[in-house]
């Protein structure tokens, strides 16, 4: 996750006790330039450093030698199964290996920016470079399906079906997605790697705009229905199965925090860019005066001021090569730009840097406002399709 680098960066700006002791308004060595995107921070999560939402007893990605061998989770093992149930039919029912996959995926392949985001955790697990072949053209391999509604998919679970964490989505969603928009599809790779089994490798489920609980990993089963219902795992407990990602901002230190007097006050986190898109990210600095209830008279006299989106990073890091753009993703074009900034499905980070705050203690809150010109929390009508309550933190400036 974000934190270390964020820490590590926030003591790198100066905010660190001690250094800020220069009165407000002049420059010294200690005081770093108003720039509030500089030292970059990491765009891209190391494989290892997602958070780890899996169900399993013992989790699969915890099983080694022959307990792995006979899982076939191995990449020489690894086998994917598309079949049909009736009254659902498909004319070549399908056994698909590791390598027919890659094969597939020089033709086919896809690569995108994704950040992973649970719909019952509020910050995003992490954010990466997946690659890999859309369903669509995997399903092209079983000639004439009969009576498709829908696609159930899931991965290995241990025998036991009480562990079975699975998924669907509308057949349309997978076959029909409009050209140069993102489908559904068998992830391979996640930062230039193969995906390791700790996120669900050989090969996982990556549903673009949906939260995690759609992309199955350690996938080994789809077999198309003629249900017309979701039979998503994650259906149970009123969460939504056809959530879409959401916009909202997080911070990168949740934890109150103080800042001495004269320095500036230096706040970062990340948004999740769902659906909707981000038009931009607001804060409000409120002197801290107790618990703020949802019809509060003080929320409509708010003053939200805009904070500073960070551009497209120069060095993406997480795992590729230094100063590699990934101009064959999805949503860039030829010369390594994103068409559009921040990229949707995407994490983007935000900072604040604010001088001259008097002494005193403050309530921050930090929100996005969506391309429809929703502000966060709206329109939520239900919390369980997707955390995205406004965060809040005490800031104290120290005199
Ligand atoms: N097979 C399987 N796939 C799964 C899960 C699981 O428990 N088993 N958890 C899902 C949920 S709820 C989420 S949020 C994401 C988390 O992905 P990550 O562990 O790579 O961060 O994986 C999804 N895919
Ligand atoms: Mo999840």
């Amino acid at each position: 996750m974000t934190d270390p680098p964020s820490r590590r960066d926030a003591l790198r700006l100066g905010v660190a006790a001690g250094l800020a002791a220069a009165p407000a308004g002049r420059a010294t060595a200690a005081d770093p330039p108003p720039d509030p995107h500089t030292p970059p921070r990491e765009f891209l999560t190391r494989p290892k450093d997602f958070e780890d939402v899996s169900r399993g007893n013992p989790v699969p990605h915890t099983l080694k030698g022959d307990a792995l061998v006979k899982a076939r989770l191995t990449p020489e093992t690894w086998r994917l199964e598309v079949v049909a149930e009736e009254p659902a039919t498909v004319d070549k029912p399908l056994t698909l290996d590791l390598p027919g996959l890659r094969k597939l995926g020089e033709a086919h392949g896809v690569q995108f920016l994704k950040a992973m985001q649970c719909n019952n955790i509020a910050r995003p697990l992490g954010q990466g470079l997946w690659e890999g072949v859309p369903l669509r053209d995997v399903l092209r391999l079983c000639g004439k399906l009969t009576n498709p509604r829908r696609v159930y998919y899931w991965g290995f679970h241990n025998d036991d079906p009480k562990q079975m964490f699975r998924s669907s989505l509308a057949v349309n969603q997978v076959l029909d997605a409009p050209p140069g928009e993102l489908p559904p599809f068998l992830a391979y790779r996640l930062n230039g790697d193969p995906i390791p089994l700790t996120r669900g490798g050989p090969v996982r489920m990556v549903v673009p705009w949906a939260h995690g609980f759609k992309s199955i990993k350690w996938l080994q089963k789809v077999v198309l229905t003629n249900r017309y219902d979701a039979n998503d795992t994650y259906a149970e407990k009123n969460n939504d199965p056809e959530s879409y990602l959401k916009t909202a901002a997080y911070f990168d230190d949740p934890k109150d925090q103080a800042f001495p007097a004269g320095g500036p006050v230096v706040v970062r986190g990340t948004c999740m860019v769902g659906w909707p898109g981000l038009d931009r990210v607001e804060y409000w600095l409120r002197p801290a005066g107790g618990k703020l209830a949802d019809d509060d008279p003080a929320w409509a006299r708010a003053e939200w001021k805009p904070a500073a989106i960070d551009p497209p990073p120069a060095d993406w890091g997480g795992g590729l090569p230094d100063g590699v753009l990934p101009k064959d993703v999805w949503g860039f074009t030829r010369d390594g730009k994103p068409r559009e900034w921040p990229l949707r499905y995407s994490v983007a980070h935000w900072s604040l840097v604010l001088r001259g705050v008097a002494a005193g203690r403050y309530e921050l809150r930090v929100r996005t406002v969506d391309r429809n010109g929703f502000a966060q929390p709206e329109p939520r009508p239900n919390p369980r399709s997707g955390r995205n309550q406004v965060q809040a933190k005490v800031v104290e400036v120290k005199g």
